[in-house]
């Protein structure tokens, strides 16, 4: 199998490559390598390296739908291609990989553009972990001139917070930056809350960074709308048929390296947030509940549930 797609997979394990959408852009990106560099001299052959290629891929994060959806998808063109040549499959990997990519970059706008309406001037939004589709809406908004603050959490135990508030700070507004623990003392401030999303479920529910869910909660306290900013193929299928979406586990040594040696310490990347909590999620189709999430999917990407 190709370097590419090992070198790639390993870099998304130890979070180099961090979010679901740029997870998903490198996976796609190494397959567009390996069928670059293939050395396969039967269709046969070919298809043996992208079965392993994606094996290697899946296996690098559990909850990466984004990823799943976008390498299925690629092979499912080769397979379906009625090619036999390998130069021929190869092309028809670079060409699915080049439009993939280019339909996730569109509903990155899409969804800026319209959620860049529900910030207005003087509101304090609040966020938590870093999601490159929220900030791209922020940066969005304040390409549009609104006046706007934001509350970011660090994000414990690996701080992707200080990336959100990096580039807070890089476009020029005024960023509050917390403890996790803070976040109900700020809550009460905050007018809108958004997070991005790493997967979706058939109910509607959505699993976000570790913390979401006590956030969710949080804005439902103080009333304050929950906004979920996500591409649609973030939607996990497999939850359709009664699977669970698996929530990663990484190693205690980003909670407490040195730990004294009987003490358990667990460590999910990822939380549930049940869709009772989320006002809106903001996605290429526009604000939609995540009630109406499975209805959408069979219209938007009816292939996802083949
Ligand atoms: C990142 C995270 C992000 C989502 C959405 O977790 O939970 O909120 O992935 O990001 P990790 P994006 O750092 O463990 O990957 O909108 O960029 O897809």
């Amino acid at each position: 199998m190709a370097q590419a797609v090992r070198v790639t997979a390993d870099r998304i394990r130890k979070l180099e490559v961090q979010g679901a959408r740029n997870v998903a852009i490198a996976a796609i990106q190494s397959v567009e390598e390996l069928a670059k560099a293939t050395k396969a001299e039967t269709r046969k052959e070919f298809m043996k390296e992208l079965s392993e290629a994606k094996a290697t891929l899946f296996a690098s994060r559990a909850t990466e739908p984004l990823m799943r959806n976008a390498v299925r998808w690629i092979i499912s063109q080769v397979e379906n291609s009625g090619k036999e040549e390998v130069a021929a499959l190869a092309k028809v990997v670079s060409s699915s990989s080049s439009k993939f990519l280019k339909n996730l970059e569109a509903s990155k706008e899409c969804i800026a553009e319209i959620g860049a309406k529900r910030i207005r001037d003087n509101m304090v939004v609040f966020t938590h972990c870093h999601s490159s589709t929220v900030t791209h809406l922020l940066r969005k908004a304040k390409e549009e001139g609104k006046t706007f603050e934001v509350v970011c959490t660090e994000t414990r135990p690996v701080f992707q917070g200080r990336i959100t508030a990096k580039e807070m700070l890089a476009l020029g507004v005024k960023t509050t930056f917390i403890v996790d623990s803070a976040a109900r003392s700020f809550m009460r401030n905050a007018d809108l809350v958004i997070v991005g999303a790493d997967a979706i479920t058939s109910e509607g529910n959505v699993i976000n960074k570790i913390g979401t869910g006590t956030v969710a909660l949080l804005a439902h306290e103080a009333r304050k709308p929950f906004y979920v900013v996500t591409e649609l193929l973030k939607f996990d299928p497999a939850t359709v048929c009664g699977e669970y979406e698996k929530i990663e586990e990484r190693s205690p040594d980003e909670v407490w390296k040195g730990a004294p040696e009987k003490l358990s310490i667990r460590n999910p990347a990822f939380d549930v947030t049940r869709r009772n909590f989320i006002h809106g999620v903001i996605c290429e189709e526009g604000i939609i509940s995540p009630h109406s999430i499975k209805e959408v999917m069979h219209r938007k990407h009816p292939w996802i549930f083949e």
